[in-house]
């Protein structure tokens, strides 16, 4: 093991009673029955390459801060993706999280030519495969970046010109087998360019059509290797591009389903993601549950006064409890997890930062997880969505929904009866009160 992370001498233990350095779990124990499984199996939780390895904490004002030498340059390019991979991996097994995720890039250095680049690819993709086998740790997905390179400034599948089509294929088939050799529970596909910048130049039912072709071409292909993953689109409405494609879970559910791709793809949620499109990190993660889309978690958050993605590590029990709850009554998670898509400020400078993000924002989730188990147990939210919508199980609530009643014939009973229902109360405050009434009581 590499002795990057000097002053983080052991691995990260559960210790509730004894803050001291901060270097401690309060709250996830692995271990730890929740709702009759293990606290890891439930939370499923992976470290991200890029933000904490592979970005040096530069912004578009100011070069990087952070002490990463291996992207320092002057190394040869393939010495420092091994002291990187090095790096990374002593982290992940002393934090003790079960999963990683990576794009192509963040592990290995692109050459002159696509032939180069997955030799570069297949050499640290080996060797992190005899580091799997070291530390235990698992692949929970892999994806390509199709939006770094200039050839991507105007799109992977969505591009103008067939050749860089061709080129993202190229990319995303190496991967998509790259990920498989390593065991990988998930493939992903972030369309970070497959937007427009205007519309001025932009034809969009074009740009739909190359997408759901790219995506259809995946999809067989996964199929022809028996890659056994499931494959997921990540929603974003914007940034970098003005507008991207993938918007939000409804847009991708609507896309996929247009396209005859319902069954093939599910969505990683990004909790950031959520907020910049406008909606809440819970009403994306209801929305798919409740369309059958639901498929794992980048788990971080944004900043509410600036409307970036700036991938903070989550520190609200309040926002993610609820959805946690969602998804624990839905039955959790399968081939998902909870992906640290986190960053760290630019001057959060020392080595063990990378630590105390990832420490507080695990514990923040396991809390989470308390608060929904407690959720459930309870009852309340579920009681009183059955008691909202009990009329619907009535004979008249049957009728209309089996379509044996048309318009005319309802509207006919409707005035011979003289209905005249009355509003009810939504009890919108009454529910606000009793979510805090549980997060208030969770032992933890
Ligand atoms: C960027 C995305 C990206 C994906 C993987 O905003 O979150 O990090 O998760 O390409
Ligand atoms: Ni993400
Ligand atoms: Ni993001």
């Amino acid at each position: 093991m590499s002795d990057f992370f000097v002053d983080v001498p052991s691995p990260v233990a559960f210790a509730s009673d004894s803050p001291g350095d901060g270097l401690q779990y309060q709250v996830y124990d692995p271990d730890r029955v929740v709702a009759g499984k293990r606290m890891a199996e439930h939370l499923r939780i992976a470290v991200c390459y890029w933000h904490s390895f592979n970005w040096a904490g530069s912004d578009v004002f100011g070069a990087g801060t952070f002490d990463r030498p291996w992207l320092a340059g002057g190394v040869d390019p393939m010495e420092a993706a091994f002291a990187k991979q090095d790096a990374a991996f002593e982290f992940f097994a002393k934090l003790g999280t079960p999963f990683f995720c990576f794009h192509d890039v963040d592990m290995a250095p692109e050459g002159a030519t696509l032939a180069a680049s997955k030799a570069n690819l297949d050499v640290l993709v080996d060797r992190a495969g005899e580091k799997m086998d070291q530390t235990g740790v698992r692949l929970l997905w892999g994806t390509a970046n199709l939006f770094s390179h200039p050839r991507y400034a105007a799109g992977a599948a969505t591009n103008p010109d067939p050749d860089v089509f061709a080129h993202a294929a190229a990319q995303v088939r190496h991967m998509l087998e790259a990920t498989q050799r390593l065991g990988g529970e998930n493939y992903v596909l972030w369309g970070g360019r497959e937007g427009y910048e205007t519309l001025l130049n932009t034809r969009l039912r074009r740009e739909a059509d190359q997408l759901a072709r790219f995506l259809t071409m995946v999809a067989d292909h996964k199929r022809s290797i028996g890659f056994k993953g499931t494959l997921l689109l990540e929603p974003k409405p914007q940034e970098p591009t003005k507008h991207q494609y993938d918007y939000d879970c409804a847009s991708v559910h609507g896309f996929l389903d247009r396209y005859d791709l319902i069954d093939e793809y599910r969505v990683n949620i990004e909790v950031n993601h959520a907020t910049l499109s406008g909606h809440s990190f819970h009403h994306e993660v209801a929305y798919a549950l409740d369309n059958g889309i639901f498929g794992s978690v980048d788990a971080n958050r944004g900043d509410s006064q600036n409307g970036w993605d700036t991938d903070q590590f989550p520190n609200s029990v309040d926002e993610l409890s609820i959805a946690v709850y969602e998804i624990l009554r839905a039955g959790g998670l399968t081939t998902g997890g909870f992906n640290f898509d986190t960053k760290l400020r630019r001057q959060s400078l020392a080595r063990s930062d990378l630590f105390h993000g990832h420490i507080g924002g695990i514990d923040t989730l396991a809390r989470s997880l308390l608060v929904a188990e407690r959720l459930l147990a309870d009852g309340t939210l579920e009681a009183e969505r059955d008691r909202r919508y009990a009329g619907w199980n009535t004979e008249q609530g049957r009728r209309i929904l089996h379509g044996d009643v048309d318009l005319a014939t309802l509207a006919d009973e409707t005035v011979a009866a003289a209905l005249d229902p009355r509003p009810v109360s939504g009890r919108q405050e009454w529910l606000e009160g009793q979510v805090n009434r549980v997060i208030w009581s969770t032992p933890s």
